[in-house]
């Protein structure tokens, strides 16, 4: 039986009681209604260009607020006023019309015209603020490339060049410094996608053969989630990305771990005798594992968890790496994926020259750890309906991972750090 013919058959009692279950629901699923203070909220700021633009929200809010009270008043008034109060009111003459006067025509023109102009006047300033790093602090101004693809982000660096090779590529995760103004040049591969991380600027939208930038600054060191806010296909709703703002001195030393090539582990014979068995045989494709590290209420704060990431783990194993490199070749991985310093060379895909130092996989969308990876390589289709490894490369290229090779691969990415 369909819901809808189930409801009008309940009590109202019922119905009461359902709804408020539904609220308190709702209030449980970790969404906090009075501070709004999600991943993604605009009303928590964290630097000066998502502060004014939260601030237009407001000026425009309080000015519509007001034409709220007014007209809901006026019209609370005369529907308690002229209501007909008997079966003779019902039938009399309708009160003096006053259409057509003009001082009441005047003063609505009048008003609406002044909350426009009080609702402007914010809206320009802040429209020329937020276009580009303001004059005085250009010099300062750090500058990255965003590229949108279908469906995850490339972020380039011009200013921290690798000898013979050029630009500081990375995928996903844009790690910018604290404190100081950043600039992005917007760019997309194929289709519009648009760049937004609510806590700090957006959205602009990166336009085929068009350069946008915009700017931004995280006021202090952290960890913020991004998405792209224009629908550009099957999987947009999941492409996101994050933004990690460090202190000057640690952004200097992240700069410099990145540039170096791909990590390598040095063969360590004992490791041959301790091949962990095949981990992954059991998994679900559907299921959802998350165990969500970045979540508010995580024991480990986002930025910290991300400190962590950057270390190897500690139970490595030299020779499951070492098999993971070698599939990594077999499987036409290579094809698409650039390892800096390794054998992967393709550009279509994100540059893994470091990705077991990521907290995300898949375009933000999930936790970078074995488990979630080994899912991901097995079942991309399922995690992300239409993406251009599986639709481009798993597909017209019989890529089938068993769990023992899916295992080794796992090592190897994950050891990239
Ligand atoms: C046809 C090109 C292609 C081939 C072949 C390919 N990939 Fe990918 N890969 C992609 C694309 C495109 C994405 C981004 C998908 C997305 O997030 O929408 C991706 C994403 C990934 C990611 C997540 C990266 C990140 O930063 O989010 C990993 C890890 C990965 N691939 C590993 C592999 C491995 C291992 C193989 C070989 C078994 C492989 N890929 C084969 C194109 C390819
Ligand atoms: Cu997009």
């Amino acid at each position: 039986m369909r819901l809808a013919s189930i409801l009008p058959k309940l009590s109202r009692w019922t119905r009461a009681a359902l709804a408020l279950g539904g609220t308190a629901l709702l209030a449980g699923c970790n969404i906090n209604f009075w501070q709004m203070d999600g991943h993604q909220t605009t009303m928590q700021t964290s630097g000066p260009v998502a502060k004014s633009q939260l601030e237009v929200f407001y000026v425009t809010c309080w000015v519509t607020l007001v034409i709220f009270l007014i007209v809901g008043g006026v019209l609370a008034y005369a529907t308690v006023k002229f209501k007909a109060r008997n079966a003779a009111d019902e039938h009399a003459e309708p009160p003096e019309q006053s259409h057509g006067n003009p001082l009441i025509e005047i003063s609505l023109i009048g008003l609406s015209v002044l909350s426009l102009v009080i609702i402007a006047i914010p809206t320009i300033k802040a429209i020329g603020y937020t276009y580009d790093v303001p004059e005085e602090e250009r010099e300062n101004a750090y500058e990255v490339t965003a590229t949108g693809y279908q469906w995850w982000f490339k972020f380039n660096y011009p200013s921290e060049q690798i000898d013979g090779v050029g630009d500081l590529v990375t995928a996903n995760e844009l790690v910018i410094p604290a404190g100081r103004p950043v600039r992005v040049n917007l760019r997309t591969l194929d289709v519009i996608h648009s760049f937004w991380v609510p806590k700090l600027a957006g959205k602009v939208d990166m336009i085929p053969n068009r350069g946008n930038h915009l700017w931004m600054q995280a006021d202090e060191p952290g960890y913020f989630w991004g998405q792209c806010a224009e629908y550009c296909g099957e999987s947009h709703a999941v492409m996101r990305f994050r933004v990690i703002a460090l202190t000057e001195e640690d952004f200097a030393h992240w700069v410099a771990r990145k540039k170096a090539p791909a990590r390598t582990v040095e063969i360590n014979n004992a490791d041959a005798n301790d091949l962990p068995k095949a981990q992954f045989a059991s998994f679900k494709p559907r299921e959802y594992g998350f165990t969500d590290k970045w979540d508010a209420d995580a024991e480990i704060p986002p930025l910290d968890n991300w400190k962590q990431q950057q270390f190897p783990a500690k139970d490595e194993n030299s020779h499951l790496i070492a098999k993971g490199r070698k599939l990594f070749q077999e499987k036409t991985c290579l094809a698409c994926h650039k390892v800096r310093g390794h054998e992967g060379l393709g550009i279509t895909g994100p540059d893994l020259t470091h990705i077991g130092s990521r907290t995300t996989i898949a375009g933000g969308l999930l936790e970078n750890n074995p488990d979630q990876m080994a899912r991901w390589l097995l079942h991309p289709e399922i995690v992300k309906p239409g993406n251009k490894m599986y639709t481009t490369g798993y597909v017209p290229n019989n890529i089938t991972l068993s769990s023992e090779e899916v295992s080794a691969l796992v090592a190897y990415l994950e050891s990239l750090k």
